[in-house]
């Protein structure tokens, strides 16, 4: 899919002064990374931009971020001309405080963003479901603006490609994406520190609790096609971890040979929340997430079971992963 409102959002940018720039909840590399980039580039281009999130940036990305990212109580919005959507696909995802409704803000959205299932919901949009990430996507707008892109900007949109890619493993590394990425290291970024910061860098309780899942929680069916395993908020309390805090965890099943697709049921205060990944691209995790009311990509989709009973959240999600391999 590509909706290119690039010319209209680029002379937006040029005519107007002061950006909101609000990613998705739970935010990941590509949510914290093009956040950040793009509130460096408007920035660095004479422009106030602020990026916000309600709590405070996930640990695993608060090194990219230092204090520079906007916490706590929305700011009032009538002080900004535009709220820069990125990185997600329908207003229903916008980190934004609990009865906070970005449609309901009454300002002027502009998506930007890669997600095939992308709902079109800002005035002006750009959205490339052929970009790896929304860093890529902001990149292309940035060179498209004409606005210069710092080594420091630079770093934040290759950390969002570096995620979402998965390090260029994922099916999603692109020679577009790749060549975003070139491009980004010649701007004056080390590769090297930034991969191994990303890759090769986690806390130990993070190592513990990964342990703790393969060896207790790991569940398999349909003759070992699918993995998962069911995680609660005590497991993760137990090692000093906050829930929350959670993304990048499945890559430790991801990886299990035999497997066509794997999953993490989440428990919270309100149900089940689904995370789910195919390891094969004629298996899509994205096509079951949208039939139980989720979103996300092919291979990589995630949606939220309302039920109080675990054991009916594991019925949901076998019968689903079984309907699809049937396929
Ligand atoms: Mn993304």
């Amino acid at each position: 899919m590509l909706i290119d409102n690039s010319r209209e959002i680029a002379e937006h940018i040029h005519l107007s002064d002061r950006f909101l720039i609000v990613a998705h909840f739970n935010p990941d590399g590509d949510a914290v990374g093009s956040g950040l980039g793009l509130m460096r580039i408007l920035r660095d281009n004479g422009k106030k931009a602020d990026f916000y999130m309600p709590h405070s940036v996930p640990a695993k990305y608060a090194k990219f971020a230092g204090d520079q990212v906007t916490t706590g109580e929305l700011p009032d919005i009538s002080a900004y001309s535009t709220i820069l959507c990125v990185d997600f696909s329908s207003p229903s995802r916008a980190n934004l405080p609990e009865n906070v409704k970005l449609e309901n803000l009454g300002a002027f959205l502009i998506g930007i963003d890669h997600h095939p299932d992308n709902k079109i919901f800002g005035r002006l949009n750009l959205v490339n479901s052929e970009a790896s990430s929304a860093a890529e996507v902001i990149l292309d707008l940035a060179k498209f603006a004409g606005l210069k892109i710092s080594p420091d900007a630079a770093r934040s949109l290759l950390t969002g490609i570096l995620s979402d890619t998965g390090g260029f493993r994922f099916d999603n590394s692109s020679p577009r994406a790749m060549r975003a990425a070139a491009e980004l290291v010649e701007k004056g970024v080390d590769f090297g520190l930034l991969s191994k910061e990303l890759f090769f860098s986690k806390p130990l309780p993070v190592a513990k609790i990964e342990a703790e899942i393969i060896e207790k929680r790991l569940k398999t069916a349909f003759d070992g096609k699918f993995a998962y395993a069911l995680l609660d908020e005590k497991l993760f309390y137990s090692h000093g971890l906050n829930p929350e805090e959670s993304e990048g965890l499945i890559d430790v099943i991801r990886c299990i040979d035999g497997t066509v697709a794997v999953a993490f049921i989440y428990e919270n205060s309100d149900g089940y929340r689904l995370s789910l990944r195919s390891r094969d691209r004629s298996f899509s995790v994205g096509r079951i997430a949208r039939r139980i009311g989720g979103g996300g990509h092919e291979l990589a989709a995630g949606a939220f079971i309302n039920t109080k009973s675990a054991s009916h959240a594991e019925k949901v999600l076998l019968e689903n992963i079984e309907s699809e391999l049937r396929r």
